[in-house]
């Protein structure tokens, strides 16, 4: 049976986290070395026995969802304020968005610190990491998605490549949760009618040949969002059915482990619903005033402002 949509709104934000809090386990390790530890995904979900522990790319992701679902849309100044409520250094957050929220939180010129750290604007994966509510909220209007992507992405990155990385993996949300039977060919074809570059273009094209775990490498597994981006994306679309294979995908490839677990696990479960997410991930998501109850609230949250607009 198809899930409901409350269900897919839960199944994106829970599936997030989980993917986040699994991944974070093995972040910056090898491939060699996780492979080693564990044959299959089986293997690999089935060693959680105690608490998993989300890392920033949740953290964030609650933040703009606590926004959208209290404003309805993305303003800068209202999705700052909620970033900074939920800051939490001690949850691993990457060195330019550490300096900008810092900024932020002490009432200083964060804009400027967003132009300054790295010259450009930052390329890193951070604002694709948080965009899931993005994509679930505009799910019915491409458009609208891509211009409210680029805008939650703003505060933090400014390069081109970091606000398009968040464009494409707010799209695949969108379209994940859109359609009932997963369409292989019309999900990249659709993802590839809105793509700017040629440097995600090119990774696009290579993605939607992919046919086993193994080609999936060239994709990346880094923190800069060309080379996480779409590696995440490829990981939902070689196993659409399967929550836990998605994010072992993901984890299997090493690197940046729990961002690209994120963003695939964001997908996964807006297309199959939270009741894909296997019992032994759920029910060992850290259950904090802002863990599993709290995520799945906001989901509800989020889906009834999208219904009521
Ligand atoms: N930061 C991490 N993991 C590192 C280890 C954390 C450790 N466990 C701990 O506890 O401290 N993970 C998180 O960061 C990634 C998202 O990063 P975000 O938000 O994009 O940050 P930033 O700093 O803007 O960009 C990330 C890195 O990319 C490189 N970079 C970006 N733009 C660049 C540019 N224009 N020129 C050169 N380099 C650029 C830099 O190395 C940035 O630090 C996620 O993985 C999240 O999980
Ligand atoms: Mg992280
Ligand atoms: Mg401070
Ligand atoms: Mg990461």
């Amino acid at each position: 049976m198809n899930a409901s949509l409350q269900d897919r709104f839960r199944g994106c934000l829970v599936g997030l986290a989980v993917g986040d809090a699994l991944g974070g386990r093995f972040e910056a390790q090898s491939a060699d070395y996780i492979g080693g530890r564990f044959a299959n995904t089986e293997q690999l979900i089935n060693y959680i026995t105690d608490e998993i522990w989300y890392t920033d790319d949740t953290q964030m992701a609650i933040g703009v969802a606590e926004s959208l679902a209290d404003h309805g849309e993305i303003i800068e100044d209202r999705l700052c304020e909620s970033f900074v409520a939920n800051y939490m250094p001690s949850r691993g957050y990457g060195r330019g968005a550490r300096a900008v929220l810092d900024a932020m939180e002490d009432g200083d010129d964060y804009q400027a610190v967003a132009a300054k750290h790295f010259p450009g604007g930052s390329f890193g994966n951070g604002a694709a990491m948080r965009v899931a509510p993005v994509g679930l909220f505009f799910r019915d209007d491409p458009h609208i998605a891509l211009d409210q992507s680029r805008l939650s992405a703003l505060p933090t990155h400014l390069h081109p490549l970091g606000i398009e990385g968040a464009q494409l993996v707010a799209l695949a949300v969108a379209h994940a949760s859109n359609v009932e039977q997963f369409d292989r060919d019309a999900f990249f074809a659709h993802l590839l009618e809105h793509c700017k570059s040629s440097e995600y273009r090119c990774k696009l094209e290579t993605a939607a040949q992919i046919q086993e775990p193994s080609e999936l490498v060239p994709l990346g597994n880094g923190i800069e969002a060309l080379e996480s981006v779409t590696t995440a994306i490829a990981c939902f679309a070689l196993t659409p059915r399967s929550y836990e294979d998605t994010i072992a995908n993901a984890i299997f490839l090493g690197g940046d482990t729990d961002t690209i677990a994120a963003m695939a696990g964001s997908i996964a479960g807006a297309h199959l619903g939270v009741r894909s997410i296997p019992d032994v991930l759920l029910n060992n998501l850290e259950e904090s005033p802002k863990g599993r109850s709290y995520i799945l609230e906001l989901a509800d949250r989020l889906h009834s402002a999208y219904t009521n607009r």
